[in-house]
C-alpha cells in the first residue's frame, strides 16, 4: 500500500481509505496509492465492490496545484481514473467535505457517487484559469446534461450535495457522520441488485438532445459575455461542453485534452494558480509565529451605522458573532439598521439565504447611542469619519470605556494608525482593520499593525479574516497602506494624461480593455465628482466640471455626459473644459497614444509604487500588493495583479520607460531602488 492509504476488505467489500492532508489533493503519492489498491482490488477474487472514501477533512479536493508545472510524474491522472473506470467490479465514491475538480472527476469514474448531506462537489478549474481536465467536461453533460453542465463549470460553484442529488451529480445521500457504514451498506444494496454496471462515460440520454442546437450555446456565451470577459478559461469550457454533446466520447476527451493544454501553459493560468496560493501566503508573518496565542473574539462593537460601519457589521452578523452598532443620534441608528435589514431582504430574494437567517442576523445587533455600550466587547472597530482629529477623539474616550484585553481597531483607509494609537493608554491593543467598501463584500482586509501593536493582536486580527470571509493583507503605517496607495498612482496618472491627447473614454477603453471593470473616469462619474474631489485644495479638471454642478452619473453628468438610462458619451463640455485647463497649465498635447502606451502610463507608476512600498517593509512580500489589489480593487485576476503582471511585461522594460518618463515628467517616475535591482540582476518580484 502505498504511504497515504490503507486498504480493507470488509465481508467481500474493499474499503480504500485515502490520507493525506490538508485536503487529499491527487498529488503523485495520492495517485500512486490509487492505481496499486484498485489493481489490488481487481486483481483479489475475495473483493466483490469497493468502496473509496478519504480520512481527513474532505474527499479529494482536486488535483495537486503545487504539481503544475513541475515535471510529470505517473501515473498521471488520467491514467488513474482509467484504472477505476475500466475495472469490473462496482465502485462507490464516498464523498464528505467538497469533491472538487479532479476529485469531482475522480468520482464520476465511479460507478456510483455518495455523499454525506454536508458534503459540496464541483468543477472550480475556471478559478484556476483552467478547465476540468480529467473528462469533466465531457461527463458531466452526460449526468447532467449541457445546460446544467455549462453553469456548474463557468461559474465553477460548488453544489450542496442536496442539490447535486437532485441533479444527478450523486447517487444517493448519507446519514451524517456515517458515510463509511451507508457507503459499505450501498455497496451490498448493488450487488444484491446485481444490476449490470453502467459508467458513466456510456450515457448519451442526456446530451444526444442537445446534438446540433447551436443556439444553446449561443444563448449561454450572450448570456454570460459580462462574467466572461477578458477571461480565457470559460470560452474553453464552452467548446469542451460543445464536443461533450456533438463528438462522441473518446473524440470530446480529445478536444478537452488540447483545450486544458492550452489554458494550462497560459500566462492566465499562471496568473490564477499564482493567486489560489498568494491568498493564502498572507496570513505567514515572519515575525508572528503561527502559534502566537490570540484573542477569543465573541463579541463585536462597531461605532457608526453608516455605509462603513454597516457593513463592517454584517460580516461579524455572517459570522454569528452579536454586534453592538453604535451611532450618536436615534436617527442615524434607525437609518443604519434599516439598510442592513434591506440588504439581508436582498440577498433572501434573491435566495441566498433564508428569511429565518436574516431574522437571526439581525437578532444579533444591540443598538446603541452611546461608546459606554462597548464596555465588555472583546473588539471595536471604528468606522467614524476619517478624519484624524475625530479619530483620536474617540480612541480617547474608548481608552476609558473599552475592558482590559479589548482590541480597539480604526477602519481608517488612510491615516496615521500610530497617531491614533498614541491617543490611548495602550497602543498594544490598537490596530487597523481597513475594510473595502461595500465593507460586506469585497474579500480585503487590510490589518495594520502599528509601531507598538503586539503581536496577539496582530494574529487575532489575521485569523479573524477567514472567520468573516475575508483574506487579509498585513500592512505597516504609511499614507494609504498598500492597496489605496499603489491604486493612487493609477487615479494620478490618469488625471495627468486626460489633459495631454487622450480622451476620458480613450483612456477608460484602455484599461477596461486590460482587464478592469471600469476605467478611472467612469468610476468617478459613478461615485460622484464632489465626493471623489472633496479633500482637493488646488484646482482641477474635476473642481471645475464640480463648479459647473457636473457631479457625475447623478448630476448634468460629469466627464460623460448620460441619458435617463445613465447610458454615457463623450461630454463635449468635459472636452472643452479639459482643454481649457490643459491650456492654462500650458500642458501640450503630447500624451500617450496608443492603448498600450496609456496602461504603461497608468500602470507603471503602480508597479513602481509597489517596490517602494516593499523596500520600506510596509508590505511583507509582493504577492500580498497582489492580493490587495485583486480583492480591494479588483485587478483582473487573470494578469495575477501588479507585481506578477510586471513580471510578466519584464522589469527592465518598466525601468526604461520610467526613466523616460521621469526626463520628461519629473522624479516622481524615477524607478525605485528595489525595482531598478530586480530588473538589473534579471530578478522578479514574484517568481519563486
Ligand atoms: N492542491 C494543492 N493544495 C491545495 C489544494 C489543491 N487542489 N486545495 C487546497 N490546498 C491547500 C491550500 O493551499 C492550503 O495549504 C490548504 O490546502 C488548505 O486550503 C485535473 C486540473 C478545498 C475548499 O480548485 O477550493 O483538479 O496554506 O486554506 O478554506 O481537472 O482549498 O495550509 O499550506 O483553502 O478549508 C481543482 C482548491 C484543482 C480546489 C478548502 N481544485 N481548493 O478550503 O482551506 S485543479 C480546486 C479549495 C484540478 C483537474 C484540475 C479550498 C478547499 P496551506 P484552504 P479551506
Amino acid at each position: 500500500m502505498g504511504s497515504v492509504g490503507s486498504f480493507a476488505i470488509e465481508d467481500s467489500i474493499a474499503i480504500i481509505t485515502i490520507d493525506s492532508p490538508p485536503v487529499n489533493a491527487l498529488g503523485f503519492a495520492v495517485r500512486q496509492t490509487l492505481d496499486e489498491s484498485f489493481r489490488r482490488a481487481a486483481s483479489d477474487d475475495a473483493v466483490k465492490a469497493i468502496v473509496l472514501i478519504c480520512a481527513g477533512r474532505t474527499f479529494f479536493a482536486g488535483a495537486d496545484i503545487s504539481e503544475f508545472g513541475k515535471p510529470k510524474q505517473d501515473p498521471d491522472l488520467l491514467a488513474v481514473l482509467d484504472t477505476i473506470e475500466s475495472g469490473a467490479k462496482p465502485v462507490i465514491a464516498a464523498i464528505h467535505g467538497t469533491a472538487l475538480g479532479g476529485g469531482y472527476e475522480l468520482a464520476l469514474v465511479c460507478h456510483y457517487r455518495i455523499a454525506v448531506p454536508s458534503a459540496k462537489v464541483g468543477l472550480p478549474e475556471v478559478h484556476l484559469g483552467l478547465l476540468p481536465g480529467a473528462g469533466g467536461t465531457q461527463r458531466l453533460p452526460r449526468i447532467v446534461g449541457a445546460a446544467a453542465a455549462l453553469d456548474i463549470m463557468v461559474s465553477g460553484t460548488p453544489v450542496p450535495a442536496k442539490k447535486a442529488l437532485a441533479l444527478g451529480m450523486i447517487d444517493a445521500l448519507a446519514e451524517e457522520g456515517r458515510l463509511r457504514e451507508d457507503a459499505i451498506a450501498f455497496a451490498r444494496k448493488v450487488l444484491a441488485d446485481g444490476q449490470p454496471l453502467s459508467r458513466v462515460r456510456d450515457r448519451q440520454d442526456k446530451v444526444d438532445p442537445d446534438k446540433g442546437n447551436t443556439t444553446l450555446f449561443d444563448d449561454f456565451r450572450r448570456k454570460n459575455a459580462r462574467v466572461m470577459r477578458g477571461f480565457r478559461a470559460p470560452a474553453s469550457i464552452v467548446q469542451a461542453v460543445e464536443a461533450a454533446v456533438e463528438l462522441p466520447f473518446h473524440q470530446g476527451m480529445a478536444r478537452e485534452r488540447a483545450l486544458f493544454h492550452e489554458l494550462h501553459d497560459s500566462i492566465e493560468s499562471a496568473a490564477q494558480r499564482s493567486t489560489f496560493f498568494a491568498e493564502r501566503q498572507t496570513v505567514r508573518i515572519p515575525d508572528v509565529p503561527a502559534s502566537t496565542e490570540t484573542i477569543p473574539i465573541r463579541t463585536v462593537g462597531v461605532i457608526g451605522a453608516g455605509t462603513m460601519g454597516g457593513g463592517i457589521a454584517m460580516n461579524f452578523l455572517n459570522a454569528g458573532l452579536p454586534v453592538t452598532l453604535v451611532e450618536t443620534s436615534q436617527e442615524a441608528l434607525d437609518r443604519g439598521i434599516g439598510v442592513i435589514r434591506r440588504n439581508y431582504e436582498n440577498t433572501a430574494k434573491k435566495g441566498r439565504i433564508t428569511q429565518e437567517q436574516v431574522e437571526q442576523r439581525m437578532a444579533l445587533i444591540t443598538p446603541a447611542l452611546g461608546l459606554e455600550a462597548l464596555a465588555q466587547v472583546d473588539l471595536v472597530i471604528e468606522a467614524v469619519f476619517e478624519q484624524m482629529a475625530i479619530k483620536k477623539e474617540v480612541f480617547a474616550k474608548l481608552d476609558g470605556i473599552a475592558k482590559p484585553g479589548a482590541i480597539l481597531a480604526s477602519n481608517t483607509s488612510y491615516l496615521d494608525l500610530d497617531q491614533i494609537a498614541a491617543a490611548t493608554s495602550r497602543p498594544e491593543w490598537v490596530i487597523g482593520m481597513h475594510f473595502f467598501s461595500p465593507a460586506n463584500v469585497m474579500r480585503l482586509l487590510e490589518v495594520v499593525r502599528g509601531q507598538k501593536t503586539s503581536n496577539e493582536v496582530i494574529a487575532t486580527a489575521m485569523g479573524l479574516a477567514k472567520k468573516i470571509a475575508k483574506v487579509p493583507v498585513l500592512s505597516r503605517v504609511c499614507h494609504g497602506f498598500i492597496a489605496n496607495r499603489v491604486m493612487t498612482r493609477r487615479g494620478e496618472q490618469a488625471n495627468a494624461i486626460v489633459l495631454e491627447g487622450p480622451t476620458p473614454q480613450e483612456i477608460d477603453k484602455a484599461i477596461t480593455d486590460y482587464g478592469f471593470a471600469m476605467g478611472p473616469f467612469q468610476m468617478m462619474d459613478l461615485v460622484g465628482l464632489d465626493v471623489i474631489g472633496r479633500d482637493d485644495t488646488e484646482r482641477s479638471v474635476r473642481g471645475d466640471l464640480v463648479k459647473l454642478d457636473r457631479l457625475g452619473q447623478k448630476k448634468n453628468g460629469g466627464y460623460y455626459d448620460y441619458d435617463e438610462a445613465r447610458k454615457a458619451t463623450p461630454s463635449p463640455v468635459a472636452a472643452s473644459i479639459i482643454a481649457d485647463f490643459a491650456q492654462s497649465k500650458g500642458i501640450a498635447d503630447t500624451g500617450p497614444q496608443s492603448a498600450e502606451e496609456i496602461v504603461a502610463r497608468l500602470l507603471y507608476p503602480v508597479v513602481n509604487e509597489g517596490a517602494k512600498v516593499l523596500e520600506e517593509g510596509i508590505a511583507i512580500r509582493a504577492s500580498d500588493i497582489d492580493v490587495a489589489c485583486i480583492l480591494g480593487y479588483n485587478w483582473p485576476v487573470y494578469t495575477g495583479g501588479p507585481m506578477f503582471w510586471a513580471d510578466t511585461v519584464g522589469l527592465p522594460k518598466i525601468v526604461a520607460k520610467l526613466e523616460e518618463l521621469a526626463a520628461h515628467h519629473g522624479e516622481a517616475f524615477r524607478p525605485a531602488k528595489l525595482l531598478k535591482e530586480r530588473a538589473a540582476s534579471g530578478g522578479s518580484f514574484t517568481r519563486a
